[in-house]
């Protein structure tokens, strides 16, 4: 790899080519940053000082400052024992989790660590990061707060520490599998292997890396290493309420990515439909309307319902594929044929199969209901197949 490489080829990588074999047991850095020119001087000190006595390395920064965090670099990088590379990304594809793709595709050796460029991760842990992954042999290696000898001193204030608590109890409630024995999966500081690193890892990441890296492709074994989150060395934090609730959307895809998560979480909402169907039914008789009218209308609310949440909650990365009238429609026709198939269905169950008339309601509205999840599903929010196609020929 070269010493120094600024412009990425089109991919937004630095070419590797087959004669660059990795060294065994070397490492490479990657350090994702975002305006940190106060500290990356800094950070280079202590990987000089603490790393390449003990492990052969290199640091690969992925940055998308807005401030002379590259130039800082740059001064500071012949003064290390090691290659340094800054990749600057002018357009920051994808923020942080973006950033830590772009550094792993370019690392070249058998062991990544990721760890921030703020110097709240000690790099003197790297080495025992990736001696503990060989000793076990693990293809994941976790710096934990959370495990005896780690802290989270450098968590600033009452407010961030029971934050994060919040959050990671709430992730390991939601991925008690995936994540037994990873007891910090919001640490933004682990070595992975190479080898681990497949397409699947290296699809677009959010905020939290290494939970995605867990929960998406968990490598076989896992080990863990306690650390004391420092302070923040200089400049200030990019965490943000916004990002709080960018994480918890994200953390609903992450766990809706299964059909049949996606089908109990379709269920949910729909439950919830009840209350402004049954509301709207309320108030309509109240104003007098007669009872049937007031049911189709009032079932309207409940679609309507239903309809916001599913796009905010459950389909919102798959919204792109078609106009916004277009799957109003659709989705208001497929929820609304509902009411119209299910007497016919429950009067075909009790004719023709004999049930009695509370096992056919119910059984009805089981089909029903996953025909409304599927044809939801692949009716209103499946990519569409020819679209390049048409587009292609339209453009022609
Ligand atoms: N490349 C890149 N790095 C980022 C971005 N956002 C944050 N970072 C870096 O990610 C690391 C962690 O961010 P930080 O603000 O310290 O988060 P905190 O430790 O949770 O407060 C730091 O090195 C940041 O500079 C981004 O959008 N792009
Ligand atoms: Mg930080």
């Amino acid at each position: 790899m070269s010493h120094e490489s600024t412009v990425p080829d089109e991919l937004g990588r630095p070419a590797v080519g087959a004669s660059e074999v990795p060294e065994p047991g070397a490492v490479t850095i990657v350090v994702p940053t975002f305006n940190e020119s106060g500290n990356v001087r800094r950070l280079l000190h202590l990987i000089t000082e603490s790393v390449p006595a003990r492990l052969p390395c290199e640091v690969v920064f992925v940055d998308d400052s807005t401030d002379d965090t590259p130039d800082v670099i740059r001064e500071a990088a012949p003064d290390c024992p090691f290659p340094v590379t800054v990749l600057h990304r002018d357009e920051p594809a994808g923020g942080l989790g973006g950033a830590v793709v772009e550094g792993m595709k370019a690392a070249g050796s058998d062991w990544i660590v990721v760890m921030d460029g703020d110097c709240q991760h000690p790099p003197s842990l790297v080495p025992e990061l990736v001696a503990t992954g060989e000793r076990a042999n693990a293809g994941l290696v976790v710096a934990s707060r959370y495990i005896k000898g780690g802290s989270r001193a450098g968590l600033a204030g009452s407010y961030r520490l029971a934050v994060s608590r919040a959050a990671t109890w709430l992730t390991k409630a939601l991925f008690p599998r995936r994540l037994h024995g990873i007891s910090d999966p919001m640490s933004g500081f682990f070595a992975i292997r190479r080898s681990e690193v497949t397409a699947e890892v290296l699809k677009p990441l959010g905020y939290k890396i290494l939970l995605e890296l867990a929960v998406r492709s968990r490598p076989q074994a896992v080990a863990e290493v306690p650390f004391v989150f420092e302070e923040r060395f200089a400049g200030e934090s990019k965490s943000t309420a916004q990002e709080g609730l960018r994480f918890l959307r994200h953390l609903a895809g992450l766990r809706t990515t299964s059909p049949l998560a996606r089908m109990v979480a379709f269920g949910l909402i729909g439950l919830s439909g009840f209350v402004p169907n049954l509301a709207a039914l309320w108030a309509l008789t109240e104003a007098g309307v007669h009872y049937l009218p007031a049911e189709i209308v009032a079932n309207q609310f409940g679609v309507a319902w239903n309809f916001l949440l599913l796009e905010r909650l459950l389909f919102r990365d798959r919204r792109r594929h078609r106009h916004w009238a277009d799957r109003t429609l659709r989705f208001g026709l497929i929820a609304n044929a509902d009411l119209v198939l299910r007497i016919p269905l429950i009067a075909l169950l009790v004719g023709e199969f004999g049930l009695t008339v509370l096992p056919a309601t119910a059984l009805a509205l089981v089909i029903t209901f996953v025909l409304r999840f599927a044809g939801t599903e692949a009716l209103v929010y499946l990519p569409r197949r020819r679209r390049t196609a048409r587009t292609a020929r339209s453009e022609a």
